[in-house]
């Protein structure tokens, strides 16, 4: 199954919603495969979010992330990068949609909750980046009887 790093940022800690978010990805059907909380230095957030250097929203978005602790795991589910980002909503939570993360439970154009990976090749670099491999559980045929049918040759 894919694999997709998410984070939940400082907003969501001292919001109180870490819980709240990790059981919808919970109840959606994806297995946590590695958790924990990581105080994300600066040269981190700097690397993480390179693409964005030079952005006018770059160096409030590292004091942002830099500003408490995080919350990383690695979700594994079928389209687990394209489900988590639709999961997840617009960037700006004043646009996403009711019933994603974002839609229902943040409205500012920058403090928005959550991170996950934008393609299977950033996640491959960002699981890479914030866990080590010994970190990281598999665990699936029991956990996801119900979740996906695994009577034929494939999951479906
Ligand atoms: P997303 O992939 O939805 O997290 O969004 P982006 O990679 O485009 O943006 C990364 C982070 O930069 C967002 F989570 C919030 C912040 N940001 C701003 O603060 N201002 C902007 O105009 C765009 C993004």
């Amino acid at each position: 199954m894919e694999r997709t790093l998410v984070f939940l940022k400082a907003d969501a800690l001292r919001r109180g919603l870490v819980g709240e978010i990790i059981g919808r990805f919970e109840r959606k059907g994806f297995l946590i495969e590695g958790l924990k909380m990581v105080a994300l230095s600066e040269e981190f957030v700097r690397e993480h979010y390179a693409a964005h250097r030079g952005k006018e929203f770059y160096e409030p978005l590292v004091r942002y992330v830099t500003s408490g602790p995080a919350v990383a795991m690695v979700l594994a589910g079928r389209n687990a990068v394209a489900v988590v980002r639709r999961m997840m909503g617009e960037t700006f939570g004043s646009d996403a949609e009711p019933g994603t993360i974002r839609g229902d439970l943040a409205l500012s154009n920058r403090y928005n909750l959550v991170h996950g990976s934008d393609s299977p090749e950033a996640a491959g670099r960002e699981i890479g980046a914030f866990f080590e491999p010994d970190e990281l559980v598999s665990y699936g045929e029991d956990a996801t009887r119900w979740i996906y049918d695994q009577t034929g040759p494939e999951p479906v």
